[in-house]
């Protein structure tokens, strides 16, 4: 067992140690961000420079599990393959709920195929998450809006399949403000601006079911998906080799419709018209429909058929060695499943 560093200010020419107190002026002294065992983040060194001798080797940077932004995320890659899946519609349709309810479907065990092996973005989640929980204070579950200067970003789930410990799958599920999309559709030509349905392996638009039900708003919302998609074909961001699924959200409100059945109808109607319109300028076109929080506590539907779609594209598996050590508990255990040490 290596010795306790006893915490000091690593600033270099810092006096802390007889001064007592801080040169920048932080009070009290240890919430100085030079102040403890380790250097500031940005301080750590990756090379030692003009051949002086290495920092402390130990130190371990862990990473932040913040989402991964566009350049992290080639980081990421260039570890080993992932799937990607690019969410995208209006605002207020659903992307950041859906990608928060993957994911707490994934802690719950309520995929039978799949089982949840690790994430590099844990700390997005659960920010993400945080106001469709009961510790919010709220009474009904909500998903705080995504704000608009963030650009595209990625919540990883590492995931494998439940009868073959070694068929792992790195999906990453892309988020962004869904005025993002509302502009593109007024110009097409900065869809290919947008990273994550250019490089996507799908792109899932979503049509809000909450603006479906209301026949004020039903119009907009179909013309909003379809003119979204013309856009993301005219501007290059979608292409012959794109495959699309469009995901009809809030499927709860369908159902509890007055008019459902005929409300059934006229969605049937407009998935035809799509076909008709863009099916020969994708691979495939699919439909979907999915209640990814129903407010009523009803569990999520058509998650796990939406799942298995993306996580059975077909990749080269990334090699993975195991590591060593025993395993004592559940945690220990979860090493073997994530083979985190794979992750940049
Ligand atoms: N009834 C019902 N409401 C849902 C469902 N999914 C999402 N919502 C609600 O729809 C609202 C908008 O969801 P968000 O996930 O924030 O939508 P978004 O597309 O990420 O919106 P922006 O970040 O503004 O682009 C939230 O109040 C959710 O609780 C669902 O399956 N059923
Ligand atoms: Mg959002």
């Amino acid at each position: 067992m290596s010795d306790t560093i006893a915490p000091s200010c690593r600033k270099p020419g810092c006096q802390s140690a007889t001064t007592k107190s801080c040169a920048e002026g932080h009070v009290p002294l240890d919430s100085c961000p030079w102040f403890g065992t380790n250097g500031p983040r940005d301080d750590f060194p990756s090379e030692p420079k003009d051949g002086a001798a290495s920092a402390d080797t130990s130190l371990v940077i862990l990473p932040s599990g913040a989402p991964l932004s566009p350049q992290t995320l080639d980081e990421f890659l260039r570890a080993y393959p992932i799937r990607l899946i690019a969410i995208v519609g209006d605002p207020d349709s659903g992307k950041t709920t859906l990608i928060c309810a993957v994911y707490e479907c994934f802690l719950k065990g309520r995929f039978p195929d799949w089982r949840f092996t690790g994430s590099r973005t844990l700390v997005g989640f659960e920010e993400r998450s945080h106001d469709s929980r009961t510790a919010s204070g709220r009474v009904t579950p909500d998903t705080a809006r995504t704000p608009l200067a963030e650009s595209a970003q990625f919540f990883h789930l590492g995931t494998r399949v439940v009868d073959d410990a070694a068929a792992h799958t790195e999906l990453m599920l892309a988020d962004r403000a869904g005025e993002a999309f509302a502009a593109v559709r007024d110009k097409p030509a900065i869809g290919a601006q947008l990273i994550e349905v250019v490089k996507a392996d799908r792109v899932a638009i979503l049509l809000d079911g909450k603006r479906v039900v209301d026949s004020e708003t039903r119009g907009s919302a179909m013309q909003g998906v379809r003119k979204l998609l013309r856009a993301l074909i005219n501007g290059g961001a979608i292409t012959k080799r794109s495959e699309v699924q469009i995901l009809l959200t809030k499927k709860d409100l369908i159902a509890k419709a007055e008019n459902a059945p005929a409300l059934g109808q006229k969605i049937d109607d407009f998935f035809r018209l799509l076909v008709r319109d863009f099916g020969s300028e994708v691979v495939r076109l699919s439909f979907w429909e999915i209640a990814a929080r129903d407010p009523s506590g009803d569990t999520p539907t058509g998650l796990a058929a939406l799942l298995t779609d993306w996580l059975e594209i077909e990749r080269t598996a990334a090699p993975r060695a195991p590591i060593s050590g025993s395993r004592r508990s559940e945690f220990d255990r979860l090493l073997d499943r994530a083979g985190l040490d794979y992750l940049p």
